[in-house]
């Protein structure tokens, strides 16, 4: 049986210039010290008390030397040979980036791919008794520089030539060297697992490939990929639930049970276990491997119509709304990145109703948990190959090396149901047409097309031929004549396409615009805001405690000065004062532009999907991110809830014309009253109610089903809520929240009213009632709640915290708890 031996124990590390004698003094000196593998330079760097931690404070600018610098890491292992398994291999699963590796003193093997894993056939290497391995890193940033000059002389291109960067360069994750929400900690490491693999034959790859036919059928045809299957050996496929499958002969499974994303249907599949054994004796395994089949098909729409061109999912037959939000990294160094990590992120993207996520293409192609999970809990996955906002190096060379990349890649991910699309980058399209930072050093060509023109879709019609692929996000064939169109050009254009509405913070600012998005499928778009308190308090020190210190400034990357980001949030709350103010007003100000962004997207007749931009945060930072680093809830994550429900309210205000749309994409009709009423915010009096005859949803449908006028009411004093179907909700001021009358901010009392729910007393409407917990989101299923009567109301919770914060658009409010029922 092939035996994996991990090689994570005894390492050491040194900055390299100091073994050669070379080393700068005062600056570089490190000796050998304990290193963690998997890991990063960074990480190990900070456990022996050499950096502080760059993510707090500004400790980030004080640790740039680390990236110009070389680094080894070395090891020593026992290791005897075993007859039975002749063939011995050093497998790394990922060395971040541009490396080479020692075996007891022997150059053995080179990477420069962080993306691709590096196996060395270390048979004639490896000694009876102690190894040692070494590998040495060369500093990515030094090797992108050179690299740059030397292609751009090559080609004729002037130094500074726009976008053409020194990441362009290196195949690692591109938001290593710093993003407008990223720090630039570039790093090197053996980030993923090593070890050594022994074995007599093995498995490299299983492709369970599926056709889905007209009839409802789906073939299957496996082909296994092995290495060394000598003649008395053989491949065999069994079903975990029993029976054999063959090997590289399709068949079909009639009336299949399919999975289904989130929402949609159940996440259905099967395990095929596939292994290598022998013709004479069926119970000798050599090697194994197993396979998770979920039958489904996604298709993209890309149509002319009367609008322009559609940009559509359909799974399984079925078209569907795509909803979700971009997935960047979940942490400045990936090793640090566990499967609970992964499974906390991805149950929160189910809790706030995502049936999509696009991995962005700034980062990584994810690791198997990743989209194990994707599977597991129905979350479709828009994967970019990673490469972004840049242009790339694509002449034969570079075609090679990402040829290579991308089959690794592909053979690794494409089992997965939860694959939905592969797309060739992010926006480097957008970038050459638009000619982002102006035309003149821009180069004349789009470098880098070679590789999504051709390297990427041929090498997709081998491998994965049946998924969609698109060669950069945005896409789009607008006509540049058409006057009709918005204000995006070329491949943003609205109407054709996929967008990224940056207009709205990038251009224009303020997140009305939305409004005058015509994306067919929003696949970008975004508002800031900070992250939660008890962040900033793992960050900051005191002095740091204010929404302008420079520590605070220093995380934001966002590119827009204070005046600009404050400004945004001041056009609809009132001025932030402490940071605390900051964090609440700004997280509020977020969540009404994407509740107005997505409930525009949702209204719209012929956009498709909506993923926000962005899901999470690598480090402490005031971002566009929904969750913060360390996967708090900011205000917008709890309305996604209602934003991404299948029957959806939205409030619409046209001067004293209030109308109220529904939606509904899901599978199902829906059929329902919908009321409203208007509510005085300081008393809860009612003001006026409105109500429908009963209303047919069907799939797919979005109609206004409710208008009425709110002339003569007083508008800063003016709540109106809406509800409907089943359990659809909305809400809305009728003055901009700075200018509303609010309600004093009285005492909340607070008491258990049994297992798993509190009992909430108010005395006046409340209005985004935030409650925290030193600083933390407090522990309930709601949060950011506005109730528009004095009453009692309930909330699910896991526990009650022994300390509870309450603030609301009043301001913060005593909270007392009792033990009495209320
Ligand atoms: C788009 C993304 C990212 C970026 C975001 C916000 O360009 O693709 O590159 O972080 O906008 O500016």
């Amino acid at each position: 049986m092939l035996r994996t031996t991990y090689l994570h124990h005894g390492w050491q590390f040194a900055e390299k210039s100091w073994q050669s004698g070379n080393h700068e003094i005062g600056i570089t000196k490190t000796e050998w010290l304990p290193a963690t593998v998997p890991g990063h330079v960074h990480v190990d760097l900070v456990d022996n008390g050499i950096i502080g931690h760059p993510f707090e404070r500004q400790n980030e600018i004080g640790c740039q030397w680390v990236d110009e610098k070389d680094w080894s890491y070395r090891t020593t292992f026992d290791w005897s040979p075993d007859p039975e398994l002749p063939r011995r291999l050093l497998r790394f699963e990922g060395l971040d980036t541009i490396c080479q590796v020692l075996l007891n003193g022997k150059l053995v093997g080179k990477t420069e791919n962080m993306f691709v894993p590096l196996e060395i056939d270390v048979t004639d290497f490896l000694v009876s008794g102690q190894n040692e391995l070494q590998v040495d890193f060369q500093s990515a940033v030094n090797v992108g520089i050179e690299l740059q000059r030397s292609y751009l002389t090559d080609e004729s291109l002037a130094k500074d030539t726009e976008r053409f960067v020194d990441r362009s360069f290196v195949r690692k994750a591109q938001y290593m060297f710093g993003w407008d929400w990223g720090p630039r900690l570039v790093s090197c490491g053996i980030w993923r697992p090593v070890s050594i693999v022994e074995y007599q034959a093995r498995i490299l790859d299983v492709h369970v490939a599926q056709t889905h036919l007209d009839d409802g059928s789906v073939q299957l045809h496996i082909k296994t990929e092995v290495e060394n299957l000598a003649s008395d050996l053989k491949v065999v496929h069994l079903l975990a639930t029993g029976g054999e499958v063959p090997e590289d002969e399709p068949f079909i499974i009639d009336e299949p049970e399919l999975w289904w994303p989130n929402g949609m249907g159940e996440q259905t599949g099967f395990q095929i276990l596939t292994f290598i054994t022998s013709e004479e004796d069926a119970l000798l395994e050599l090697d194994h491997r197993e396979t998770w089949v979920g039958l489904c098909k996604v298709e993209l729409l890309r149509e002319v119509d009367k609008w322009g061109e559609s940009f559509e999912f359909k799974v399984n037959g079925k078209n569907f709304w795509a909803r979700g939000a971009n997935w960047i990294p979940d942490h400045s160094f990936p090793s640090l990145v566990t499967r609970q990590r992964y499974r906390e992120q991805l149950e929160r993207c189910i809790d706030m109703g995502f049936n999509m996520l696009r991995v962005w293409g700034g980062g990584l192609y994810e690791m198997d948990e990743f989209y194990e999970i994707c599977d597991e809990l129905g979350i479709l996955v828009w994967q970019d190959f990673p490469f972004a906002c840049a242009y790339y190096p694509d002449n034969e060379h570079w075609q090679e090396i990402v040829k290579a990349e991308a089959a690794t890649n592909i053979k690794r991910i494409r089992n997965h149901p939860c694959l939905a699309i592969w797309c060739g980058n992010n926006e480097n399209l957008e970038m050459h047409v638009n000619k982002w930072g102006g035309a003149d050093k821009h180069p004349s060509r789009y470098y880098g097309e070679n590789l999504y023109d051709r390297t990427l879709p041929n090498i997709l019609a081998e491998l994965d031929p049946h998924r969609p692929y698109i060669a950069s996000s945005p896409i789009g064939n607008a006509p540049t004549d058409d006057p009709k169109i918005d204000k995006y050009k070329g491949p943003n254009a609205g109407r054709y396409g996929d967008q990224h509405c940056w207009d709205v913070w990038h251009g224009r600012g303020d997140w009305k615009f939305y409004g005058e998005s015509e994306g067919r499928f929003s696949s970008e778009y975004g508002f800031a805001s900070s992250c939660c308190t008890s962040l900033w308090e793992k960050t900051l020190t005191e002095e740091d405690w204010s929404p302008t210190s420079p520590t605070v400034r220093w995380h934001d990357k966002t590119g827009k000065g204070t005046d600009t980001f404050v400004g945004y949030v001041k056009l609809h709350y009132p001025d932030p004062v402490t940071l605390e103010d900051w964090v609440y007003y700004s997280q509020l100000n977020q969540r009404d532009a994407l509740r107005f962004g997505v409930e525009h997207y949702r209204r719209s007749e012929y956009c498709k999907g909506s993923l926000i931009w962005q899901l999470n945060d690598c480090w402490p930072v005031q971002s566009w991110a929904i969750l913060d680093s360390e996967g708090n809830y900011k205000a917008l994550a709890y309305e996604l809830r209602r934003l991404h429900a299948d029957v959806m309210l939205s409030i619409v205000r046209v001067n004293d014309t209030i109308t109220v749309w529904a939606v509904n994409d899901g599978i199902e009709p829906a059929e329902g009253f919908v009321s409203a009423r208007a509510t005085n915010l300081q008393t809860g009096e009612l003001l006026g109610e409105w109500e429908t005859e009963s209303v047919e949803l069907a799939p797919s449908e979005r109609k206004s089903v409710l208008e009425f006028s709110v002339s003569g009411l007083a508008v800063p004093d003016v709540l109106i809520s809406s509800q409907g179907f089943d359990d659809a909700t909305a809400w809305s001021l009728l003055a901009e929240p700075k200018a509303a009358r609010h309600a004093d901010p009285l005492p909340i009392l607070i008491s258990n009213h049994e297992d798993g729910l509190i009992t909430v007393k108010i005395e006046a409407p409340v209005v985004d009632l935030m409650f925290t917990s030193e600083g933390s989101p407090a522990p309930f299923q709601d949060n950011f709640v506005t109730w528009d009567q004095p009453g009692v109301y309930y909330l699910a919770c896991e526990s009650i915290p022994d300390t509870i914060e309450a603030r609301s658009l009043s301001g913060a409010h005593v909270v007392k708890k009792t033990r009495s029922p209320l």
